[in-house]
């Protein structure tokens, strides 16, 4: 097939993602405030280039239709994403399209590589969106999805009943047996977050049966919070192409998480759906992504530093024994390669010893340090808003109880000593969150 066909010469992995944080992630509601949160095209091309080296090798852009705006940033990222073929390989990029000639032409002169085409199939959709019955979607999506498999043979293209889980099959099935002879993939979008694990797993089988030859794509809402387990027991059923975006950032509370998603596939020892993806960049496109929308990873991404982060004084002195204590999962594979101590209120007596004298070298032993570990939870609650805990710790422990530092020659300042039996690698911090000092694994 010639070069004019890249999507004919491609062989699809297992797992395709279908990276979407600059469609459906635009939607997300933290993006609300436009004079605060605003994905700047510097900010759009950063996300691609890293979504491309990250390994995937379809992302989802708005139909240039949508502004003049959207329709500039496409031409730049296709800049960006041709940057990259030599090193990378080609990535598709494809515009969410509605069933509208207009929306298709805009596309087409942008230089899409295919379109995610849609159009609502519930009946909520037919009633309060488009205002559609079955017959006139069938009219209008079928005629016009054929023509532009004629006219355009190159590009990819993929239908969905948007709120598929909540059209009946029977209906479902009317409108894909009118356009599934024209199309490569037919999506199967949670578009209100109803679908569970259960569920996904009918849809799947019904689908497969009946078009058991074209590729399904899952697109899972998270509003019952199912979002990742639902797209786990999709992938878990074949269903090749997943949408997912950075951070699980979309429309209302999201989407699956890309990192989230390849995790717990690593996790479930589903190796054959990572090839080509590149895990130990997922922390850092988290906090590429997070960085964007000004904000930390979020707590509830797994694939982040707060799973490494341990709070209470019986977790922090078993995590100074072996991270495993609380660390159940290899998230240095995921690029969370530190783990991480908050000095504060419930630290304990250990994590002051440690502190103290290991990494700021103070010559005290454990009894002192009780005794200091004391007075620290007394004081630490009073913190200034301009105080660390560690300032306070020092504080009492110069002041208060007349510690010296150990002054260590030049050349040993540099090698932390480390409880020896520790392979944690250990970075304590203040309660707002300021690293203290990083001890490294050896
Ligand atoms: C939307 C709806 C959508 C589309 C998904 C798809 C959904 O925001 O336009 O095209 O597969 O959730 O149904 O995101």
């Amino acid at each position: 097939m010639s070069e004019q066909f890249p999507f004919r010469n491609y062989r699809p992995r297992a797992l395709e993602i279908v990276d979407t944080t600059l469609r459906d992630g635009q939607q997300t509601s933290l993006l609300h405030d436009h004079h605060k949160y605003f994905f700047s095209r510097t900010d759009k091309e950063e996300i691609v280039r890293a979504l491309i080296i990250y390994g995937v090798k379809f992302i989802e852009l708005f139909a240039p239709v949508v502004s003049p705006q959207e329709r500039d940033d496409f031409v730049a990222l296709r800049e960006v994403r041709d940057s990259l073929i030599t090193q990378k390989g080609y990535t598709f990029l494809l515009a969410h399209v509605r069933c509208h000639a207009r929306d298709v032409q805009s596309a087409v002169e942008a230089g899409a590589d295919g379109l995610n085409l849609y159009m609502g199939t519930s009946a909520e959709s037919r009633h309060y969106n488009h205002g559609n019955d079955l017959e006139a979607i069938v009219d209008r999506a079928a005629p016009l999805i054929e023509e532009v498999r004629r006219n355009y043979p190159h590009l990819i293209l993929r239908f969905s009943g948007e709120d598929a889980f909540r059209t009946r099959l029977e209906e479902l099935f009317h409108v894909y047996d009118a356009i599934a002879p024209h199309v490569d993939r037919l999506g199967m979008p949670d578009t209100v977050g109803v679908a569970t694990p259960a569920t996904v797993g009918r849809r799947v089988a019904a689908l497969r049966g009946r078009y058991p030859r074209i590729d399904l794509e899952g697109h899972f809402h998270d509003d019952r919070g199912l979002s990742l387990v639902n797209a786990l027991e999709a992938a878990r059923h074949e269903v090749r192409y997943m949408n997912t975006t950075l951070l699980g950032m979309a429309e209302r509370s999201g989407i699956t998480s890309m990192t989230a998603l390849l995790f717990n596939l690593y996790l479930d020892r589903e190796f054959d759906k990572l090839e080509g993806y590149h895990l130990r960049g997922s922390y850092p496109i988290n906090v590429l992504a997070a960085d964007k929308l000004k904000m930390l990873v979020p707590s509830k991404e797994p694939v982040s530093l707060t799973n490494r982060t341990h709070t209470a004084g019986v977790h922090q002195s078993a995590v100074l024994n072996d991270s495993s204590a609380y660390e159940a999962h290899p998230y240095d594979l995921f690029g969370v390669s530190e783990s991480e101590i908050l000095l504060g209120p419930l630290s304990g007596w250990n994590i002051i010893h440690y502190f103290l004298k290991e990494i700021r070298y103070y010559q005290l032993d454990e009894a002192t340090a009780k005794e200091i570990a004391a007075v620290f939870k007394e004081r630490v609650y009073q913190l200034a808003p301009d105080v660390s805990p560690e300032q306070v710790l020092i504080a009492v422990a110069e002041k208060e109880f007349g510690l010296a530092r150990l002054e260590l020659p030049e050349t040993a300042r540099t090698q932390i000593v480390q409880r020896l039996d520790s392979p944690a690698a250990v970075r304590l911090v203040g309660l707002a969150g300021v690293p203290l000092k990083v001890a490294e694994v050896d």
